[in-house]
């Protein structure tokens, strides 16, 4: 393709992603991803690979490394708005996954069958976990534009702040990215979200550049604290109480993991 037709078929995906239900979505280069935050400090975190929304890998990975494909030369992410008064969109019931996250894989799996069938474009669908074959989501999407690494460590976008979750796709040509944007409402709240934290998970530094070699650290001054942020998602779990769900024909364990730092965000409201 040459390089009209990749603009041309760049807007005709971000059109369709859109029409598919997307709330947002842009572009990021591979090789941008590849040296951006999460992608060269999870590899050296301690704990990377352990905790609630982790798997076992089959990849041969390393904890915390990612697996690109061989042909992938730019990432498209989407994004679905989780808004306030639609909780259940981000409830797990028993072991399947939120309806919310549904709805992101059933416009990346569209994606994946329209692009071929419009474009010379070979699409990979990212599942979501890492150790599966996944990428680290929050950089993919500041990367493409969507928002920002806001001081909860959540991707924080002007129009939804950080009640958005993320699903991406990647395509075997080079689309001009979307991002980075100087986006960065962070400074005016207080902290908020922080301040909100049932856990104080934001209470001290963690990760230093000096000890991990790199500034851009884990809300963004190393100050998160994920074994902390884990022990409030395992409670969640401990908690989980047998409620009867839509479509479920008996009771079924639903957990509501926290959503403190996001809920209180007031970017987007
Ligand atoms: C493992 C995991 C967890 C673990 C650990 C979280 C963590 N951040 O490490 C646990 C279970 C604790 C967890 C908790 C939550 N999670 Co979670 N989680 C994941 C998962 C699977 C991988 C995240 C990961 O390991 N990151 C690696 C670490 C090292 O990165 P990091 O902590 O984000 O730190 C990096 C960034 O901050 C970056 N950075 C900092 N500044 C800047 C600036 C720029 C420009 C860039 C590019 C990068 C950058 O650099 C840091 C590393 O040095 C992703 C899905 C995915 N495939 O990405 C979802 C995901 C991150 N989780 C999500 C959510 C919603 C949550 C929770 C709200 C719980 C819930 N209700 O679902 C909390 C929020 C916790 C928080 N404040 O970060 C969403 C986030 C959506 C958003 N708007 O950001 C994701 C993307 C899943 C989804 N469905 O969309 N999660």
């Amino acid at each position: 393709m040459n390089q009209s037709d990749i603009i041309a078929a760049s807007s005709a995906i971000l059109r369709k992603a859109k029409n598919l239900g997307a709330h947002l979505s842009g572009f990021a280069a591979v090789d941008d991803l590849r040296t951006a935050g999460a992608f060269t400090f999870a590899p050296k975190m301690p704990g990377a690979g352990q905790g609630v929304g982790t798997r076992e890998s089959d990849m041969e990975l390393n904890p915390g490394e990612v697996n690109w494909p061989d042909h992938a030369r730019s990432i498209l992410v989407i994004a679905v708005e989780h808004p306030r008064e639609k909780p259940e969109m981000d409830w797990w019931f028993g072991r399947i996954s939120p309806p919310g996250n549904k709805i992101l894989v059933n416009i990346v799996n569209e994606l994946c069958e329209w692009i071929p069938n419009t474009f010379e474009i070979k699409p990979f669908h990212f599942p979501y976990h890492v150790e599966k074959g996944g990428i680290y989501l929050k950089d993919a999407a500041a990367m493409a534009g969507l928002g920002c690494i806001g001081r909860n460590n959540m991707l924080v976008t002007p129009e939804f702040g950080p009640r958005v979750r993320l699903r991406a796709m990647a395509l075997d040509i080079a689309v001009p990215s979307t991002g980075p944007t100087g986006f960065n409402p962070c400074s005016q709240c207080g902290d908020i979200c922080r301040n909100a934290c049932p856990q104080n998970a934001f209470g001290k530094t963690m990760y230093t550049a000096r000890k991990y070699g790199q500034t851009v650290l884990p809300a963004r001054d190393g100050t998160y604290a994920r074994p902390t942020c884990n022990q409030q998602m395992e409670k969640n779990i401990a908690l989980a109480k047998e409620e009867s769900g839509q479509g479920f024909d008996k009771p079924v364990k639903i957990i509501k993991y926290c959503r403190v730092c996001e809920q209180s965000c007031p970017v987007g409201k």
